[in-house]
């Protein structure tokens, strides 16, 4: 049964019971609507409460029944919310935990709320692409004010019920016993006979019309990409103006034609894709996760500086291990000045710095690691330096302590099998800043055994982390893929193309930053490097020569002033730079490639379809498990504009046929690069299937 029945004293109360979040599914609706009518017919009953768990009251509509029959099968949310508020008897919301979009809503149609001070309250539905299709535009903003409601609606960001606890939502803001505090209102409210209803409070602001105005502006800037923001305005604004059913018909149209969007789909996609990446097929909740308590990082640099600082977040202590007092000394500074920075910001204290700061142990010696339960290194990237760390570490580290390393090139194999024990080694891949950066690639060895992989995982979340599990292969999921699209790039300079019409073509379809920008960012010199290595291992895969010719003049990047762009200093705005486009045309003429215009669709294609075709290679080869992971990867950590779902996910919904037609027809005159489709794509777009089921 998702809701429980109980009467206490002439109090029916109705339990929320469908875990883990009371997602408002169409059982729980019908139980919903038989415990309202069992208590409307018991004459004993005087009033109702529904509750939740200490977890949520409700983290609102099932998402997973979006696009599918039950959604709209009656009774539906709109119904349920209708039929509480006309219920005869005082119904009082008693809230805990969460109390989100539907949820929300759901509580808005009764008549009294009591809260607990700390339960989150939302109305999160914009970050998925919709708006609050159940009441919340309308009743939302006639309970905590237009200017809350639109803030809130608009950022879809919950707040505390303490914060709110001065507007009208809540009849009370308790520490404890919500349900016994919801008792009382429930009894006050019978003894009262009073029905109060949300939808006849009325909206009062002194100049409505103006905030909207400047909202429309606001909101119209920042979200050119997403539909649904303004239409959450547009539905607040009828709320304002019209009479509340009218508002409603407004609202339910509006969530009808956003639910269909191509947004909306790919940000629902994300939201699922991020969940399921956490679960690994062959691990099931049987496997017990190790105990993490301390940690020790090995290398203070940018990396291993970063990587402490997600731990010292969640309150680890972290042992960080440098090879000299010079390199240590430095690292620390560095960390203390970025904790310093937030501080100034004032997203921190100076107490909260000093708490960080005091749960670093430097240490130049092994030694100081034998009491860690995970050890993360982020030392040099060369197979001697890493079996100089591993052997090291597994002489040190006590029996069952995870070894990680943050390799991003290296094979974890082979680096497992520097220790005495590969079945404790696996590779976290944290991408720079790694403070900042939410990505992280948890590289599965052959001999990681279960528990650990299952423990990097939880760890992952602890820390904040978005994290994909990828296998062992050259460049794992992210950077393999990401080689394949910066190879387009380069041909397209040699065919035509100059980096600011890439990048602006690349930037027009959505990414944060075009391929030159980010390697102007990232530094030159790293791709430079890998191509070096690449000429020995792979000489059969080709590329453009123009990015090694920029990096031979120093061009690295910003950190040297200039790259693929010019730059000012203090400036990090990306000039055109005559020096680089002569140098491109220059090599175009050496190649005999005679220049000619290519559009921006061409751009986006080639480079998109590269990572697509990866990504199925990928798939094949089992070293991503589903599309959705390759999605998650590149929606957190290579700046894929959210709104398109990643590259697999776009690939499906231009659909595999017409990607692998595109791809034969770029293959013309192109062959060896990059253009073979993958068998997986083959098969997939010749069954009419996609990567995401
Ligand atoms: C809506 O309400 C529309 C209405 O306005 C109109 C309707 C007509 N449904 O994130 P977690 C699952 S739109 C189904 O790992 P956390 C989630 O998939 C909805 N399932 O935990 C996962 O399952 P699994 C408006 C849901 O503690 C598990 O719960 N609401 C839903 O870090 C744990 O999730 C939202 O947009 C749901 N609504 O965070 C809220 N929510 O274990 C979206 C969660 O099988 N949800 N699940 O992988 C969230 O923001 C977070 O999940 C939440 C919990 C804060 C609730």
């Amino acid at each position: 049964m998702s809701v429980k029945y109980e009467t206490r004293e002439g109090v029916a109360i109705l339990t929320l019971q469908n875990p883990p979040v009371n997602g408002l599914g169409l059982d729980t609706r019908r139980g919903l609507l038989e415990g309202l009518t069992r208590a409307l017919d018991d004459v004993t009953v005087k009033a109702i409460v529904v509750t939740g768990g200490p977890r949520a009251f409700s983290g609102g509509a099932d998402i997973r029944e979006f696009g599918k029959p039950e959604a709209g099968m009656e009774p539906t949310l709109p119904t349920v919310i209708a039929a509480f508020e006309r219920s005869s008897k005082p119904v009082i919301a008693a809230i805990e935990g969460l109390a989100l979009g539907g949820g929300l809503e759901l509580a808005l149609g009764m008549h009294h709320r009591v809260a607990d001070k700390r339960a989150q309250i939302g109305l999160p539905e914009v970050k998925l692409g919709l708006l609050p299709g159940a009441g919340g535009t309308q009743r939302f903003p006639r309970a905590v004010g237009l200017e809350t409601a639109v803030n809130m609606i608009v950022s879809g960001t919950p707040v505390p019920a303490g914060k709110l606890a001065a507007t009208k939502l809540f009849d009370r803001v308790v520490e404890n016993d919500t349900l016994g505090a919801a008792i009382a209102v429930a009894n006050e409210a019978a003894a009262s006979g009073a029905l109060s209803k949300v939808r006849d409070w009325k909206i009062e602001h002194p100049n409505a019309e103006g905030f909207l105005g400047f909202a429309r502006t606001a909101v119209a800037a920042a979200s050119a990409n997403y539909p649904a923001p303004l239409k959450c305005l547009e539905a607040i604004e009828a709320a304002v103006k019209q009479p509340f059913d009218k508002g409603i018909d407004a609202e339910r149209e509006a969530f009808a034609l956003l639910i269909q969007t191509p947004e909306s789909k790919a940000l629902r996609h994300g939201f699922f894709g991020e969940r399921a990446a956490g679960k690994i097929a062959d691990i099931g909740p049987e496997v017990a996760l190790r105990e993490v308590k301390q940690v020790g990082v090995i290398g203070a640099g940018t990396m291993g500086g970063g990587i402490a600082m997600n731990f010292l977040n969640a309150g680890f202590p972290v042992t960080l291990l440098e090879s000299n007092q010079d390199a240590l000394e430095r690292g620390l500074a560095t960390i203390r000045k970025n904790y310093e920075n937030s501080a100034k910001k004032g997203k921190l204290t100076s107490e909260q710095v000093e708490q960080r700061m005091g749960l670093i142990v430097p240490t130049l010696s092994y030694d100081a690691l034998k009491d860690a339960d995970l050890i993360v290194e982020a030392v040099f990237e060369e197979y001697s330096v890493k079996q100089a760390v591993f052997t090291q570490l597994d002489a040190v580290a006590k029996q069952g302590a995870i070894l990680a390393s943050n390799t991003s090139t290296l094979d974890v194999d082979r680096i497992a099998a520097f220790t005495q024990r590969p079945q404790d080694v696996l590779g976290m891949h944290f991408f720079s800043p790694a403070n900042v950066m939410k990505l992280l690639e948890v590289v599965r060895g052959k001999a990681t055994a279960k528990d650990v992989l299952a423990t990097a995982m939880a760890l992952a979340k602890q820390i904040g982390k978005t994290a994909v599990v990828s296998g062992v292969c050259d460049g794992f999921i992210g950077n393999r893929m990401i080689e394949q699209y910066s190879r387009q790039a380069g041909f397209l300079l040699d065919e035509g193309a100059l980096p600011q019409q890439v990048d602006r073509a690349m930037e027009k379809f959505g990414f944060a930053m075009g391929p030159f920008r980010m390697g102007d960012l990232a530094g030159n010199d790293i791709g430079w490097a890998i191509r070096k290595r690449r000429y020995v291992e792979k000489p059969h895969m080709t590329y453009s020569k123009t990015a090694d010719r920029v990096a031979e003049l120093g061009r690295y990047g910003q950190k040297t002033g200039a790259g693929w762009y010019d730059y000012k200093a203090g400036d990090r705005t990306a000039y055109p730079s005559p020096i680089v486009d002569e140098l491109i045309e220059k090599n175009s003429k050496d190649l005999g490639i005679a220049r000619r215009a290519i559009s921006d669709e061409e751009i986006v294609e080639r480079l998109v379809y590269a990572l697509v075709n990866e990504g199925a290679y990928l798939l094949e080869e089992g070293i991503a498990a589903k599309a959705s992971d390759i999605d998650i990867v590149y929606l957190a950590g290579y700046g894929f504009p959210i709104w398109r779902g990643g590259p697999m996910f776009y690939a499906d919904s231009v659909g595999l046929y017409n990607v692998l037609a595109a791809m034969r027809r770029y293959a013309k005159g192109h062959e060896g690069q990059a253009w073979e489709p993958a068998p997986l794509l083959v098969k997939l777009a010749e069954s009419g299937n996609s990567f995401n089921p």
